[in-house]
């Protein structure tokens, strides 16, 4: 069956494979719109690579969410074809309405009529045909599938980026993800091996690095870094110095001890040994990606997936550092204020401008550190002027019990003229602020139900 749903979403990319040649051939500029985070910046440099390969060319926007004004709009632009990564299944109508070729290449929740065809639209995305959107293929993955047909094993790298940034190999990877990891490995494009995960170990003291490492969550040790010196100097080692200038026994040791908080702190690691050192672990090109979509450095982040090496490299690193510090802040806020707790559900509130982008990324995190209570998603709300931004975030025990945030995050906006949507694990909304609290209560009666059948 999952054989069979591959082979539809591989033949469905193909015909989207078929027209982007179609268009690169008549010399056409291919209008690319594609999502702020790691997986729709990574999703948009798979696709502009292919397309520079082929001596086509493009055009690329990055926007925080599609909105349908913004589609409305593309209307006057004279482009032949359109491209949209990591978004447009939830318009999948207004999309085929453009006067031009469009592609989805997408992995979020389809809205409306799943078997409906449009002549002058490719609709790729693994949940048309069955599959898990959360877990087997992100945005990048499908944009590669998209690209598949014009002899890319050498971005299998760069389409993996985007299913880390997107948490989909957490556990294990499957399905779409385990093909084309099988598929670079092959090409000799990306390299696995076992590591211990220390974020930035090369790069920071290890305390810091330590306090950093929130991939796995190391419980008391995550995000603290008085905590990552304290666990350090009960077992007498030293903070101050770097992971390599450890004595081996050391490195046992500490090896050791991190196993007993959290066995998934060694584990396997997936580097593409071609990149440049600071994007050669794939994690951490999709940690600094990242960085540059919370800051709104959008080319940043663009330029280092289309191969700038020197200017924004340095700019992206330097993001991710800043980025790291204000994640440690955030959980520190996390740890002192808690949440608000309904029945199903638990929110927290910011109207900090700092903090608001971070919102989702330090919910999970205080889910995975059993700071907030892992047992209810997390509603993070931001105010902005007289809406409010919502990210909804559960982990996977809660998924097994039913919950599905995409879906209630969106029947819960539709109630206030509000949007939302996304994937069963992480999803968004926008609301108007003055509804807030029958918003939150409404999530929490769609969650109670989600659950408790
Ligand atoms: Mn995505």
């Amino acid at each position: 069956m999952t054989q069979e749903a591959q082979h539809y979403l591989l033949n469905r990319a193909d015909e989207a494979c078929s027209l982007l040649k179609e268009h690169i051939k008549k010399d056409h500029v291919v209008r690319i719109i594609s999502h702020n985070d790691s997986d729709g910046l990574s999703a948009a440099g798979v696709m502009c690579n292919a397309i520079s390969k082929q001596g086509g060319k493009f055009h690329v926007t990055i926007v925080p969410r599609l909105k349908e004004e913004f589609v409305k709009k593309l209307r006057s632009e004279r482009y032949k074809l359109f491209v949209f990564c990591d978004m447009g299944s939830a318009y999948p109508d207004l999309i085929s309405k453009l006067k031009a070729n469009s592609i989805i290449a997408d992995h979020h929740q389809v809205l409306g009529d799943q078997d409906k065809e449009y002549e002058n639209l490719v609709h790729v995305n693994p949940h048309l045909f069955g599959m898990d959107g959360t877990r087997d293929v992100s945005a990048s993955g499908v944009s590669y599938l998209t690209v598949r047909g014009m002899d890319n094993a050498d971005l299998t790298g760069l389409a993996l980026v985007g299913a880390f940034g997107d948490m989909q190999c957490n556990e294990e990877i499957l399905g779409v993800n385990k093909m084309i990891l099988d598929e670079g490995i092959n090409a000799g494009v990306i390299e696995e091996h076992e590591d211990i995960k220390i974020t930035y170990k090369k790069e920071e003291s290890i305390y810091k690095a330590l306090a950093y490492t929130f991939n796995p969550a190391l419980k008391g040790i995550s995000g603290d870094p008085d905590g990552a010196k304290a666990f350090l100097e009960e077992r007498g080692l030293s903070y101050g110095i770097k992971f390599d200038e450890l004595a081996l026994e050391e490195k046992d040791l500490l090896k050791e001890e991190l196993i007993k908080i959290n066995p998934k702190i060694f584990d396997k690691v997936y580097s593409i040994p071609r990149e440049t050192p600071a994007l050669r672990n794939i994690e951490d090109y999709s940690r600094i990606l990242d960085a540059c979509g919370k800051n709104k450095k959008y080319g940043v982040g663009l330029s280092i997936c289309i191969g700038e090496r020197d200017n924004a490299l340095d700019e992206g690193l330097n993001l991710a550092k800043k980025y790291r510090d204000s994640l440690v802040k955030g959980i520190n806020w996390i740890r002192k204020e808690g949440s608000v707790q309904l029945d199903n559900i638990q929110y927290i509130y910011t109207e900090d401008k700092a903090r608001k982008s971070l919102m989702g990324t330090i919910s999970s995190i205080g889910l995975d550190l059993e700071i907030l209570d892992p047992n209810k998603p997390v509603i993070a709300i931001s105010k902005m002027d007289n809406i409010i931004k919502v990210s909804g975030r559960t982990n996977m025990d809660m998924i097994r019990r039913g919950v599905n945030l995409g879906y209630a995050l969106g029947e819960a906006a539709k109630s206030f003229n509000g949007a939302g949507g996304g994937h069963n694990i992480a999803a968004g909304a926008v609301v108007p602020f003055k509804d807030m609290d029958n918003f939150t209560d409404i999530v929490d009666e769609i969650v109670g139900t989600q659950t408790h059948q």
